[in-house]
């Protein structure tokens, strides 16, 4: 595999595929040839490139990962799929759904497997949830509501490249952990969502940007506080912070998921709980080795993580023991093999690991942000969700 993009999730993918065992890394690009030698040498990648370009011409490259921020991935993408290699995009697949929609066809067109890192799909009580939803066990769903609260940019010191709309697209926090959400409540449910309304804003809409940015979550970002004022600048914020949506599943089921990133100690509070006629499933992202099932007139009970009582979907995700606790990156870990299993079966469609997303599911996700800013600028209104076309 290469890697083009090395900044802070792209060491989770090395991390990830030097974990499987069977996967070489062979090279990772940068925007200099100097910042890739570095990246190179600290995370003990043979060879560097200070061009994307020549990572996928590289012949000893078969898959290229693109971790590069938001608005690069369709360049990146599209370079590496007419070199017919496999191409795992970390999310959001691209900064629009126009452009996400030209990524699913040109990876349909080249016949090589397109994953999307919907990561949260990896960790076995996700798919422990899913299965029951699947056996009829919860009845027919009614409610399916939950969360995804951070306060990583509740500081106004605290800048990324996803606030800003050139980079990041014309969503922030819908973009970025919304469609985190989304996709899962659609996973586990087997439901799509067909409409929704929004309500968003934007809490910090100035903000002090440090002359040398700091990464996602690192103390840099947060650290620009310490950097004298004539090493920032303020920019103003157009791209929602905060957001509140109603949902209406197809079949009739209805939710709503709130979504920030300036709300004080939440880190990754990522909440989703489904409800149907018969029992309720809760899986909290922070508690992930817990199940909450509820049953009406019964007590409920918390299953814990352990592939002795696991379905066999749930149970090929989990690794450990019950009472060991699988974490974020073993989960991440999981759809990175899922990823490597299809492209060794020959990504045929039909060898795909079910929990896999794909570059469709990245495009629906586009599709689905974008029907919230729609909804939210018409002042509020539902918003059908397009068919991808
Ligand atoms: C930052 O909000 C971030 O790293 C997201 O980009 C990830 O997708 C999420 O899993 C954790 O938070």
């Amino acid at each position: 595999m290469g890697l083009i993009g090395p900044g802070f999730i792209a060491a989770q993918h090395i991390e990830a595929v030097r974990r499987l065992g069977n996967v070489e890394v062979v090279a990772l690009a940068g925007s200099s040839r100097e910042s890739a030698r570095r990246r190179a040498a600290e995370w003990s990648v043979e060879r560097s490139y200070g061009d994307y370009r020549e990572l996928i011409a590289d012949p000893d490259v078969d898959v290229v990962h693109n971790t590069t921020p938001n608005h690069l991935h369709l360049e990146v993408s599209l370079a590496a799929l007419a070199a017919r290699k496999h191409v795992i995009s970390d999310k959001p697949l691209s900064d629009s759904a126009q452009h996400s929609r030209t990524l699913w066809q040109a990876a349909r067109r080249a016949g090589v497997a397109h994953v999307v890192t919907f990561n949260y799909r990896g960790n076995p009580l996700v798919q422990e949830a899913r299965a029951m939803v699947k056996r009829g066990e919860l009845g027919p769903l009614c409610y399916v509501h939950g969360q995804y609260l951070q306060d990583w940019l509740a500081d106004e010191r605290v800048y990324s490249w996803r606030l800003d709309p050139a980079r990041g697209g014309a969503s922030s926090a819908l973009r970025d952990i919304g469609s985190h959400w989304c996709d899962l409540a659609e996973h586990v449910t087997g439901l799509r969502i067909e409409a929704v309304l929004a309500d968003l804003g934007t809490v910090v809409a100035q903000r002090e940007v440090p002359r040398a940015a700091g990464g996602t979550f690192s103390r840099a970002s947060t650290g620009g506080r310490r950097a004298g004022r004539a090493q920032r600048r303020r920019v103003r914020i157009k791209s929602e912070d905060l957001a509140t949506v109603l949902l209406r599943f197809r079949g009739g089921a209805k939710g709503c998921v709130a979504v920030g990133q300036v709300l004080p100690g939440h880190k990754n509070d990522l909440q989703l709980e489904v409800c149907g006629r018969k029992a309720s499933v809760r899986w909290l992202q922070e508690r992930q080795n817990e199940l909450w099932i509820g049953r009406f007139g019964q007590p409920s009970l918390v299953v814990g993580k352990d592939p002795a009582i696991l379905s066999a979907d749930a149970a090929r995700y989990a690794h450990l023991p019950a009472g060991h606790q699988e974490a974020w990156a073993d989960a991440f870990r999981n759809v990175i093999a899922d990823a490597y299993q299809w492209i060794r079966e020959g990504a045929k469609s039909q060898a795909r690991p079910a929990a896999l997303a794909t570059f469709a599911d990245g495009y629906r996700s586009d599709l689905l942000v974008e029907a919230m800013l729609a909804s939210h600028a018409a002042g509020g209104v539902w918003r059908k969700v397009p068919q991808p076309a």
